[in-house]
């Protein structure tokens, strides 16, 4: 297992620099937000040339909606996931991180013929099929990440996850682990990791007030232990709020993650 930060938690005037600065406090890789990425795909590209840095992951970015109601903002939404597994593909990234639907469903009520939850199941499947065809293809992985109950009503464990990557059947579509959010939605955090395995390509780490990990109470001991017996081996990627001084508590932090790897 590799740790990675997101570029805009870095300290640093260019990407240079913060690349520069990551590496310096231990970190091997490092995860790019998708919304701008496209239009500085050649500089991110020819920096990362320089770097000791691998791109680890692309953090969602793509316009649209994938389960609107409305077509034109589906067109969009998988127009820009396949541009962006494209993209991951070039940066020789693990994949693109993907989340479904934020907030409440956007699509109709229509019980007692189908629930909007169920109108979601079935969308979202038609979509994967295409997307992961798309991700193989291209040769990279579209990483579904659950979020907690209060950001989506939808994907919210590793287990509905699992579900969904095993009726799509394809090496395209694969699960990322975010420890924020499996701190609200999981009993057994260790248990989740293990039963979702080998499925996990992708984690993200914020402790359980979603600052540095070290800075709450959430247990990575446990969790990282799940995710060795499980034989993880990629990047696990800072999201969170960086508290002080980024050139004193990253490392800190990184230290902190390190005694448990
Ligand atoms: C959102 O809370 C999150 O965890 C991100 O990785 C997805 O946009
Ligand atoms: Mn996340």
């Amino acid at each position: 297992m590799k740790l990675a930060c997101q570029e805009n938690l870095a300290p640093g005037r260019t990407l240079k620099e913060k690349l520069e600065n990551l590496a310096k406090y231990g970190f091997e890789g490092v995860e790019f937000w998708g919304r701008d990425l496209r239009d500085r795909l050649d500089e991110v590209k020819s920096e990362m040339t320089r770097s000791s840095l691998k791109v680890s992951t692309i953090c969602a970015g793509y316009r649209g909606s994938p389960l609107s109601p409305d077509p034109e903002e589906r067109r969009v939404a998988v127009e820009d996931v396949k541009a962006l597994l494209e993209a991951a593909a070039e940066l020789g990234a693990v994949g693109l991180i993907f989340v479904p639907v934020f907030g409440p469903p956007k699509l109709p009520d229509l019980s007692p013929y189908k629930k909007p939850e169920e109108l979601e199941r079935e969308l979202l499947l038609t979509l994967l099929y295409d997307l992961a065809r798309h991700a193989e293809k291209v040769g990279s992985v579209l990483l579904l990440e659950p979020l907690n109950r209060y950001e989506t009503h939808f994907l919210n464990t590793l287990d509905q996850a699992v579900e969904y990557v095993e009726e799509v059947g394809s090496s395209g579509v694969r699960i990322m682990a975010d420890f924020f959010h499996m701190n609200i939605e999981e009993a057994d955090i260790a248990e989740s990791i293990r039963r979702a395995g080998k499925y996990i390509y992708h984690v993200h780490l914020a402790d359980s007030n979603r600052v540095l990990p070290g800075w709450g109470h959430t247990d990575f001991e446990s969790g990282f232990r799940a995710l060795k017996d499980v034989g993880y081996d990629k990047f696990m990627a800072m999201e969170c709020r960086v508290p002080g001084d980024p050139e004193e508590s990253l490392p800190r932090s990184v230290a902190y993650l390190k005694q448990f790897m």
